[in-house]
């Protein structure tokens, strides 16, 4: 079955320890209340194991809600879940490696922090790459300096295949985001560390449909 990268306007992504103590479950099961089509699995400091079993239960959920599930860095637990594709970055397998186990027809995504990475990504095969950080973040460890507006713009401009925006973006910011070009963007703590996902969500995506485009 072909996986297809889901036309849509916010890609959320996991992370345990920005979630207010709420569980997984929790998080993703709210997050997909709200409508969001898109969720990657990115958890950094678990037992391979514990990721395994949540990585099923994100599985269970994204597929009851039609929701497309992605799992970060780790190919072998996305094809034991049967995910919808994997996401590396650029310390990770390269894309041609991981298209030799995932298969053709299993959604790659790439981080990519300029304009040269964006380009072997889609020589290369990815299907989507990330666009970031835009803008300063705390969220990930050892993350390279912002490379701004600018590389959204480039990105909107040159890319053949999806992206997605990342890195700082919050309601307060996301409209300049969408101003340059984005149609898709990744809010990490602002999601999942929101008091009201659904809400959050929602503001988020009205936000976005009204921003200069
Ligand atoms: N890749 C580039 S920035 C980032 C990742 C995973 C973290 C983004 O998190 P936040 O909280 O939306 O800044
Ligand atoms: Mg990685």
């Amino acid at each position: 079955m072909q996986r297809t990268f889901p036309t849509t306007d916010i890609y959320a992504i996991t992370d345990n320890n920005l979630s207010l103590g709420r569980s997984l479950e929790h998080v993703v099961s709210a997050l997909l209340r709200a409508g969001v089509r898109i969720v990657q699995y990115r958890e950094k400091d678990k037992d391979a194991g514990i990721m395994l079993e949540e990585c099923r239960l994100l599985r269970r959920l994204t597929q009851e809600a039609g929701a497309c599930f992605i799992v970060n860095d780790h190919v072998d637990i996305a094809l034991l879940v049967d995910a919808d594709g994997v996401h590396v970055g650029q310390e990770d397998l390269p894309v041609a490696a991981v298209r030799s186990l995932v298969g053709a027809e299993r959604i790659i995504g790439v981080s990519t922090h300029g304009p040269n990475q964006l380009a072997q990504a889609i020589a290369q095969g990815a299907n989507y790459v990330g666009v970031g950080p835009v803008f300063a973040t705390n969220t990930k460890k050892n993350v390279c300096a912002p490379v701004g507006l600018d590389y959204v713009r480039h990105a909107a401009k040159h890319s053949s295949i999806p992206f997605v925006a990342i890195g700082g973006i919050k309601e307060h910011n996301v409209a300049s985001v969408v101003a340059a070009g984005a149609t898709c963007c990744c809010l990490v703590s602002e999601l999942v560390g929101a008091d009201t996902i659904e809400e959050k969500v929602a503001h988020v995506r009205a936000t976005m449909a009204q921003a200069d485009k």
